[in-house]
Formats: C-alpha cells, structure tokens, sequence
C-alpha cells in the first residue's frame, strides 16, 4: 500500500515536467532495490530532476548514476521503459539476479561490482562503453555483442564466463580496451583481433586460453597494455610490431626460452612486465636400470644460450643438457634451465626417477666385487635368515638381477649390506648351500 501512495505522489508532483512512463520506471526501480535505504536516498516528492543521480534533458531521464549507493534487490524489467535512458551506472552496489533487457538507447552501462547472475545482455547496440566485470555472469560471450560496432571499451573481468573469445568481436572496430580477465575462457586467442586498430589495452589474463599469441597482433600498433599472463599459452612469436611502453604480463604459462629469448628487449622495454615463473618442462620420466647400465638424462628444450643445472636427490650433478652415466643408486634427478639472455627465468624440468636395480654375483655377501673369505663369514653371520627368492636361482660367477630386500640389515665394517646378498643361489634362505656356493666362487672377482 505504501508503494502505491509513493508511487501516486511521485506521478503527480513530477508528471507536468516528466514524462510519466520515466517516472513509474525510476519509482519501480527505487522500491526494488531498498531504495528507502539507499545511501542518498530521494525524495518522491521533488521533482524527478531534483532526485539524486537522475539526469534530466527536455523532459526525459538521461542519466541514472548510483554509484556505491547501497542499493540491493534486482532491477525491474521496467527499466527497459526508460528509453531515452543515454547512461546507467549503477557499479559498486549489492544488486543481484540476472540483467534485464536494457534501454536500448544506452551507450554507456557500468554495472560492475556487484552480485549480477545469468548471461551477458544484449541488444544494446548503442554503447561505447559497457563494464560488466565483479560479478558471477555465467555462460559463454555472447556473439550479438559484435553488433555494438561503437563499443570503444569492453570489460567482462571477474565473471564466471566460460567458452572461446568470439573472433566476432574483431567487427568492434573502435575496441580500445577489452579486458576479460579472471573467467574460464578458454580455445585460441583470436588472429582477427589483429584487426583492432585501436587497442590500447589488452587483458585476457587469468583463464584458460591455450596455444600460441597470435602473431597478428604485431599489427596493434597502439598496443601499450598487453595480459596474457596466467594462462595455458605455449608459443610467443617474436614481437615486432607493438612498443609496449606500459605493460607486458606473460608470466604463468607454458613459454620456455625459445620463446621467452627472442623477446626480452620488448619485456625488459616495459615500464611493468612480468615473464617468469612459467610452467614447467617435458613429463616426468621413470627410468628402470641394472646397476652399471649406461643412462643417458637430457632437457630437449628450446633456447639457444639456456644453462642446465641438474640435481640427484637435491645435489648438484651436472651441467650438461644431456648427461650419460652409469647407474649406481636409484634417486630423482631433477634440472633447472636457465639462460643467459633471459635471466629472469628458471624453468624446472619436470623429475625423472631411476630405479636400479641391484646385481647380485653369488657368494660375493658384502659386495666388494669378489668372493672370499669374508664373505663366506658374513653368508654364515645371517645364516637362517629369510626373505623374498631371486627370480633366476644359480650360483654360477653371473650377475643375477637381485630379489627385493629382505627385512635384515648386516653391519659389515661400517657398510650396512642387505641380507638378500647372502643369499647366494637365490631361493629364499640362507643355508649351507650358501655357504658351499661362496667356497665354490671363492677367488672370483668382476
Ligand atoms: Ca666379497
Ligand atoms: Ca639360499
């Protein structure tokens, strides 16, 4: 009942200087979003252009700017009632459900910073400037926003938008910003885009694109902002065309220094920029290997004056891009590339395991490569002791791949030896016939 006394006064007062739809649309729009508590909040009973935030020209509301005025609830359907309506901004509030059709006179729209859901409006082919970003708009970009061919500034940052960037958006011929920055977005970036003479600032960071920047947009002459950063790209092609005396973010892709290196000069040329960290390199790899076998490690990647940094179980190893040795002890090796041009970047190459496999020559008990005395008396220290059988049992003077370890540690003059090493025919026991295999090898070396 109170909304309808509000609304009867505010037609009455305002209907001789106002159009009345314009007044019924903004009364509408003031109860549904707690206007009573707005912020500034108006007084029904001035005139329509004495209201805060409402322009007025020749009798028709022209502007609406609520700016962090505390305004909650939805906007009504009716809004689309203004249509004389040039500029609505209602960024900075807690207004939530979907975005109704809008008046499509509107040419520029700021709703950002709020709790807006569902899908990106459309059919407002007037706009220069439209400011979607800070809310939850789900669903793809909608191919109809090619159709705003004034639109000189586009964000759609911080949503939950998800799908390719529209090569479409390349018909927005006055595009100068647009910034789609912190979706799910994901597909190529589009070659179209450079056709966008007129870019200045480019943000597509934080989302999912993948592939290659595309070389066109060498073409964006104007080019001075440029986010890729925090995305799946693995390709940069060398930069030639734009000065990018602002900002250039790649970092938190898949770039190596193939990429990176041809580069630096337009990084480093930035007032702000960022190339490192970068994902890191190749798969990782298990290696298995008899002790003794040769293994070869390497770091096939781009870059033509990268350093190579390897580690063994977190100790420096090596240098070299590919390394070849013999296998002694299983552990992780990992590498850190590095390079002399871009010095900012350490890529990590992702870890290889190698397992080697012990060798076993029966009756050599403490493996010091011989049979002898010792180890006959080491055999008889673990006599009787059990564990798991070698796959090949014998006791001829060969190397036999080892059985898993047993449970039993022997203290050997400082050297711990597993037990299994007593096992000399391999099956399962230390026994007698142990014992008689290492008389047997006795004097045996390899
Ligand atoms: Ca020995
Ligand atoms: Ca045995």
């Amino acid at each position: 009942m109170k909304a309808i006394i509000v609304l009867w006064v505010a037609i009455t007062t305002t209907a001789r200087a106002q159009s009345p739809t314009d007044s019924l649309a903004l009364v509408e729009f003031y109860n549904a979003t707690n206007g009573p508590n707005w912020y500034a909040t108006w007084n029904l009973e001035a005139p329509v252009s004495e209201w805060y935030g409402v322009d007025v020209e020749a009798g028709r509301v022209s502007g609406l700017t609520l700016v962090n005025n505390g305004l909650t609830g939805i906007i009504p359907a009716s809004i689309a009632d203004l249509d004389a309506l040039a500029a609505l901004d209602l960024s900075f509030n807690a207004l939530s459900g979907g975005i109704p059709a809008m008046p499509e006179n509107l040419f520029f729209l700021d709703l950002s910073h709020n709790a807006f859901t569902g899908s990106v409006p459309v059919g407002v082919n007037r706009l220069w400037y439209l400011n979607l970003s800070y809310n939850q708009l789900t669903g793809s970009i909608p191919l109809e926003l090619s159709d705003a061919s004034s639109l000189s500034e586009l964000d759609l940052s911080y949503n939950d938008l998800e799908g390719v960037l529209p090569s479409a958006l390349s018909a927005l011929a006055e595009l100068g910003y647009l910034n789609v920055s912190h979706n799910r977005l994901s597909g190529q970036l589009p070659e179209s885009f450079g056709n966008l003479e007129f870019m200045t600032i480019l943000d597509v960071s934080h989302n999912l694109f993948s592939g290659a920047l595309p070389e066109s947009y060498n073409n964006l002459l104007f080019l001075n902002e440029l986010h890729v950063n925090d995305n799946e790209l693995d390709e940069l092609p060398e930069i030639t065309g734009p000065l990018l005396p602002g900002a250039f973010f790649a970092q938190n892709n898949r770039f190596d220094f193939g990429d990176i290196e041809a580069n630096v000069s337009k990084f480093t040329g930035a007032a702000v920029y960022a190339y490192a960290p970068q994902d890191s390199i190749l798969d990782t790899e298990e290696i298995t290997v008899f002790e003794g076998d040769e293994v070869t490690i390497s770091v096939p990647t781009p870059g033509a004056s990268n350093r190579y940094q390897w580690y063994f179980n977190g100790e420096a190893f090596s240098e070299s891009a590919t390394v070849v040795f013999n296998a002694t002890q299983s552990g992780v090796f990992d590498c850190d590339v590095t390079n002399d041009a871009a010095t900012e970047l350490v890529l990590h190459r992702r870890p290889i395991r190698l397992n080697v496999m012990a060798l076993q020559y029966p009756g050599d008990a403490n493996r010091d490569r011989t049979c002898d005395a010792m180890d006959v008396f080491v055999i008889a220290s673990a006599y009787g002791a059990q564990g798991s059988a070698r796959e090949e049992g014998g006791v001829l003077w060969q190397p036999y791949p080892s059985a898993q370890d047993w449970p039993l540690n022997l203290d050997y003059r400082g050297q711990t030896v597993n037990a299994k090493f007593c096992d000399a025919d391999g099956d399962g026991a230390v026994t007698l016939f142990d014992v008689a295999a290492a008389l047997a090898n006795r004097g045996l070396s390899y």
